[in-house]
């Protein structure tokens, strides 16, 4: 905005202010607190101090993204300078869920800002050899902003975490109209990229996606990475579901999507045999899902030879250095058995977890929380409860030593997360259900 605007907009609002008086703004602001707490509040009894520590978080969220009219969630909120207010899948996957069940506007609002990039996200596709539209992973104006490509821009998947941010909030919501007017505009174009970043391999029969990063960012540029191969597989399904309602309930919208989006009939086909044909890497001698095709071919990460002050491996090895091993950075597949917990078994997640959980080091605030979602959901109690402590106490303890640089605000989400989705055991995937583990000393939980 142009410093004379702003500075006229600054005017204004103190003129208001003014006019207002203190009392009057002091109670709209009461009021819209009372309203927050009484839509999103997560009540614990038996344990004063988790309750303090908790809404602590939940107000971050709400600072966050009260005002984000017609903008995003920076991963720091507005609380500090780090990532220069960018966004990430920080607010798509972490925060999204929260605001879809406990202030579904303001999720809505999300949602059509990242329908707003959809034109930029169609030429960055372009750009990069891909039809369809390819989201970028850092951003703050539509256009990609990493400077790393391995650790950034090769993150494919945040194409299918904004898709899995809409198809939360439509679940929470049943918002029929955003599904059927940019909601499908999203599929269709994502769906696109997927499908044609892709390949059917003939020797094999399946579809594989090849060159990406997953979330666990101490692992790059890999072939089939099989949280996003999973994503991607949720992307297309839905797409193509969705294209095929609009066309048999909803015509006259289906007409208007394709007026917009070009869509050919046999698309939805071909999406949902990409889909159909998803390689998703499984080793049968271990019985784990490796993270991607040649994980287990590393050697493992030497942590007893790594002293505490060595962590985060980021800022003490150079990156090609840890990415000779298997040591994660943050939850991987173990996000994906989170995110998509209907396709897999818990002896898959049971597996999974205790394979990937002892090289996985948290040097990301985004890990905790799905580490203690599953870890509930296995019966792992203890190790849930202090994966969920990591996650409360992030910034209020420092546990990373840069909340000076701004709240993790994704890490906030995550304790949401961590207390409904893993201790509360909510489920989405068919109608809601719910499935308690609540830590011994607590007394109750709404
Ligand atoms: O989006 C995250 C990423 O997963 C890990 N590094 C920090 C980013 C911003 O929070």
């Amino acid at each position: 905005m142009p410093a004379a605007e702003l500075a006229d907009r600054c005017e204004r609002t103190l003129a208001r202010a003014r006019s207002a008086g203190r009392d009057e703004l002091t109670t709209g602001q009461r009021r819209w607190l009372d309203d927050f707490w009484a839509a999103g509040d997560v009540r614990i009894e038996g344990a004063p101090k988790v309750q303090q520590a908790v809404r602590w978080n939940l107000f971050q969220i709400a600072q966050a993204s009260a005002r984000v009219d017609g903008m995003g969630v920076p991963a720091k909120g507005l609380t500090g300078q780090g990532y220069e207010g960018h966004y990430f899948w920080d607010m798509d996957v972490f925060v999204q869920p929260y605001l879809s069940y406990a202030q579904p506007v303001v999720a809505r609002n999300l949602l059509r800002f990242r329908h707003h990039m959809l034109d930029d996200a169609r030429r960055r596709a372009a750009e990069m050899n891909q039809r369809g539209a390819l989201f970028p992973w850092r951003t703050i104006n539509g256009e990609e902003a990493s400077a790393y490509y391995a650790a950034g821009t090769a993150q494919y998947h945040i194409t299918a975490d904004i898709v899995y941010a809409l198809h939360r909030y439509l679940k929470a919501s049943g918002d029929d109209e955003l599904r059927a007017g940019s909601g499908a505009e999203l599929l269709v174009e994502t769906a696109r990229m997927w499908e044609d970043l892709g390949f059917h391999r003939e020797a094999d029969g399946r579809f594989h996606i090849h060159g990406v990063t997953g979330p666990d960012e101490y692992t790059t540029v890999v072939n089939d990475n099989l949280y996003t191969n999973a994503m991607a597989r949720f992307n297309l399904n839905l797409a193509a579901q969705t294209v095929e309602m609009l066309r048999t309930e909803r015509p006259d919208d289906h007409e208007r999507l394709v007026e917009r989006t070009g869509l050919q009939p046999h698309e939805t086909d071909d999406w949902a045999r990409a889909a159909a044909a998803m390689y998703l890497v499984y080793d049968h001698d271990l019985g784990i899902h490796p993270q991607d095709d040649s994980f287990l071919e590393k050697e493992r990460w030497d942590f007893e030879g790594t002293p505490p002050e060595q962590y985060p491996l980021l800022l003490n090895y150079h990156p090609l250095v840890i990415y000779r091993f298997q040591v994660l950075k943050q939850a991987d597949v173990v996000l994906a058995m989170f995110l998509l917990g209907e396709h897999f078994s818990m002896e898959q997640k049971r597996r999974n977890f205790d394979y990937y959980d002892p090289i996985t080091t948290g040097d990301s605030s985004l890990s905790p929380c799905a580490q203690s979602v599953i870890a509930a959901e296995i019966g792992e109690h203890e190790l849930a409860r202090r994966y969920f402590h990591l996650s409360l106490y992030m910034d209020l303890c420092n546990v990373h030593g840069n909340t000076a640089d701004g709240v993790h605000v994704a890490c906030c989400g995550g304790v949401w997360m961590a207390l409904v989705q893993g201790f509360a055991g909510m489920r989405a995937h068919h109608g809601l259900a719910f499935d308690p583990r609540l830590p011994p000393d607590w007394e109750a939980m709404s």
